[in-house]
């Protein structure tokens, strides 16, 4: 079946190079047969990757449209102002750029835009669900700016915005991040706004995660209040890997020159036309009933892993993910997401805040539902996912019982099929 997916030029592949012909057809049998509960991960569409898939990928366009520096780029040039109409207009800003490469690359635009190396900014830790990107010693921000970093109050494990205040008033930075990896709740961008504009910071939301609940309005949007607003395209906006940034007008020209010719060389034009496909889906009502949809099930899924003795972090999730502390069964987050995935059961260990494992480790999983929402799971579903994963976690070590309920998970996911056969 998954062969037919491809369509005619398949058989070309399978011809000249049958090894790899043979992995995508295995990681599409994967991603249909296994349950998908990476909170970053999605199926986008056929059309999507249609666009990915086509000539666009062959052409060089550095600049943007209407200022290239290569000839022949008329018709690549409509696809990205196509794209960037359509982000304006779905998120409400005032400029776009749809040319980075993914989030990180994103990142790199915006401290590029904003910072001097050496210069202070102020984001969430890592430990408490920022993002490496964010300060992380081992990557460019940490390496080449003086992070300083704010996290959760450990009584309710949510952002603590009179400290987030008390250490910007203290360090002064000059750009101030919000936004996570593994935060499950809203983040309240207005008090960040106010203060931002009392310590005089450039207001930067890293929406990567939760900008498709932002796009189908099914949460409150940071556009309004940021000066920049950088996001991964893949996630629950469910478009193709990459990343895109929204800015003020006033910053429009300090983005789109630390993108290019800042930090990238020509953009991957098959990915902007696949971008602008996903704009375009996005703003259907079909996708709004999609993005609250996704909630409802994070919602759902993380009330039954507590039903099965696990404690979810802040109390739930009013987002697409669940970060899980599962001490209570005795198995640290590592062990749990090697004992998922025999099962069939793709998530991820995640530190849960102040986490006493290592990073390697970790006392917890994160669980995101934007995959099986998209392949049509809902409130019947998640108790059922819930006590696969809770079995998978405490039957690990016994090889007939993870071989069963690999078998139930097959036959759950069998019943939501994903792509066209
Ligand atoms: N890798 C992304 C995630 O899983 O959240 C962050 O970059």
């Amino acid at each position: 079946m998954s062969e037919t997916f491809f369509g005619p030029d398949f058989q070309a592949l399978q011809g000249q190079d049958p090894e790899i012909a043979a992995i995508l057809i295995s990681e599409l049998d994967r991603q249909r047969e296994n349950l998908q509960l990476i909170a970053s991960e999605n199926f986008t569409s056929p059309a999507v990757l249609a666009a990915l898939g086509s000539t666009l990928s062959n052409k060089y366009a550095e600049g943007y449209p209407g200022k290239r520096y290569y000839g022949g780029c008329e018709e690549v040039d409509k696809a990205e102002v196509i794209g960037i109409a359509r982000a304006k207009e779905l998120f409400g800003a005032e400029h776009a750029n749809l040319q980075p490469h993914s989030g990180a690359s994103a990142n790199v635009a915006v401290y590029q835009a904003f910072t001097k190396p050496g210069d202070t900014v102020l984001a969430m830790s890592l430990p408490h669900g920022g993002h490496l990107t964010h300060g992380s010693k081992v990557n460019f921000s940490g390496k080449w700016f003086n992070v300083e970093s704010y996290g959760v109050r450990q009584d309710n494990e949510l952002i603590d915005y009179d400290e987030l205040r008390d250490i910007a008033l203290r360090v002064k930075p000059k750009m101030i991040c919000s936004g996570a990896t593994a935060y499950p709740s809203l983040i309240d961008f207005k008090t960040v706004r106010s203060i931002c504009d009392e310590v005089g910071a450039i207001m930067w939301v890293d929406a990567a995660h939760f900008i498709g609940l932002v796009a189908g309005k099914a949460i409150p949007s940071p556009v309004e209040y940021a000066d920049v607003v950088s996001f991964t395209t893949h996630k629950v906006l469910r478009g193709p890997r990459g990343g895109m940034i929204l800015s003020k007008a006033a910053h429009a020209s300090a983005i789109d020159k630390a993108i290019f010719p800042g930090m990238q060389g020509g953009p991957i034009m098959s990915a902007v036309a696949a971008k602008a496909i996903a704009l375009k889906e996005c703003a259907t009502a079909q996708y709004q009933s999609y993005a609250k949809e996704v909630i409802v099930n994070a919602k759902a899924l993380a009330k039954s892993l507590e039903d099965e003795g696990m404690r979810a972090v802040s109390g739930g999730t009013e987002t697409h993910l669940a970060l899980i502390d599962i001490r209570s069964t005795g198995v640290n987050g590592k062990v749990a997401d090697e004992r998922c995935g025999r099962a069939g059961i793709s998530l991820n260990k995640n530190a849960i805040p102040y986490d006493p494992e290592s990073p390697a480790v970790t006392s917890g999983i994160r669980v995101g539902t934007p995959a099986v929402t998209t392949q049509g799971m809902g409130a019947e579903q998640m108790p059922v996912i819930a006590s696969l994963i809770a079995r998978a976690i405490k039957d690990g070590e016994d090889e007939a019982k993870i071989a069963q309920i690999r078998k139930e998970v097959n036959a759950l996911t069998a019943k939501f099929p994903v792509y066209p056969a």
